[in-house]
């Protein structure tokens, strides 16, 4: 990996880190009131993803979406809008934290019905492809999707078609509660299953940075020459619980070996750890924070400064209306 792309992975996932870190502790305050699906634990995979696509190519996400609208290139001060319910929010505030959505960057969108953005990326891909375009798509989602209906239909079609579609199944083991074990048969590998499909697939540690980039450089590769989808399947964790900015693990559903394992594989603290260790980056890393953290304390400044949506944008584009 060239230093230069090591940095940018590096402040990426930090960003994240910080923005979620700072909803967290100041979404107590009542300001922000949509349900926040956190990615703290999970940033590594679309930091890296980062450093392959352009504008042009597409991504679409579901209810966990921060880390995904962020690294694609989404404006943050447009989604701290969106999730404090303000007009300039990327949805003009109507949609909140599951709905990101900047096409001027290539986020076409995330959605709170689980699996139900995988349908849209597969059309979207095909879009691409009847015009002849090089772009790609990303599709993310989380082992939960597997179980929806709507997975096997779009995975399938995507096969038929040889569409240029990334499938990132960000596997964190568990859909809200309930682990994988009583889920899915016993032992079952996801990307394995997808594999008898007919699915070109992988399977890699969705908390390094340096295994991701390996990977997901020759499937980005790949999808744009015009072999088809990729399934890609990233091992990773959440850190807090699934919804919201609070801890939970004193609900005892995920085993205590399970998470300090995951915790010593944080993906921003092990990086670091990495980079000091082999003296990898020369720039002045702490400078470089305060930077970031001097942006992100900026945005929410703005979001809280910023004005609520008026009737007449909050009414427009429903389906039902009062006469
Ligand atoms: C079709 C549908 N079923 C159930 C839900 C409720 N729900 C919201 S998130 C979630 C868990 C999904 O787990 P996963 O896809 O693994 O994503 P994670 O939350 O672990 O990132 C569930 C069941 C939903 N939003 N949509
Ligand atoms: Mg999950």
């Amino acid at each position: 990996m060239k230093k230069n792309s090591l940095i940018s992975i590096w402040k990426n996932i930090f960003r994240i880190r910080y923005v979620e870190e700072k909803i967290a502790k100041e979404y107590y305050k009542g300001e922000m009131r949509c349900p926040t699906h956190l990615s703290i634990g999970q940033e590594a995979v679309p930091s890296v993803l980062d450093q392959f696509i352009q504008k042009t190519d597409l991504a679409v996400s579901g209810h966990r979406a921060h880390a995904h609208y962020l690294a694609k290139g989404g404006d943050l001060k447009k989604m701290l809008c969106e999730i404090f319910g303000k007009e300039n929010g990327c949805a003009k505030g109507r949609g909140g934290s599951m709905h990101l959505i900047d096409r001027s960057v290539g986020f076409a969108g995330s959605t709170a019905i689980v699996a139900n953005s995988i349908p849209i990326g597969v059309g979207i891909a095909l879009a691409k492809k009847l015009k002849k375009k090089k772009d790609i798509v990303i599709i993310y989602f989380g082992d939960g999707a597997i179980e929806e209906g709507a997975f096997y239909e779009s995975i399938n079609f995507a096969i038929l078609k040889k569409l240029p579609v990334f499938f990132i199944c960000e596997n964190n083991f568990y859909s809200v509660y309930t682990p994988l074990k009583y889920r899915q048969p016993k032992d079952r590998k996801i990307h394995k299953m997808v594999k008898g499909l007919g699915c070109p697939v992988f399977s890699t540690d969705g908390n390094d940075p340096f295994k991701i980039y390996e990977k997901i450089s020759a499937a980005v590769k790949k999808i744009r020459s015009g072999k088809g989808p990729i399934f890609g399947e990233f091992y990773t964790y959440r850190h807090r619980e699934h919804c919201g900015p609070n801890f939970d693990d004193n609900l005892n559903y995920r085993p205590k070996n399970d998470l300090k394992y995951w915790l010593e594989k944080d993906p921003l603290i092990s990086l670091e750890k990495k980079i000091k260790k082999k003296k990898m980056i020369f720039l002045n890393m702490k400078n470089e924070k305060q930077k970031i953290i001097n942006e992100v304390n900026e945005a929410f400044k703005f979001a809280r400064k910023s004005k609520y949506p008026s009737y007449k944008i909050t009414t427009r584009d429903i389906y039902a209306k009062k006469n």
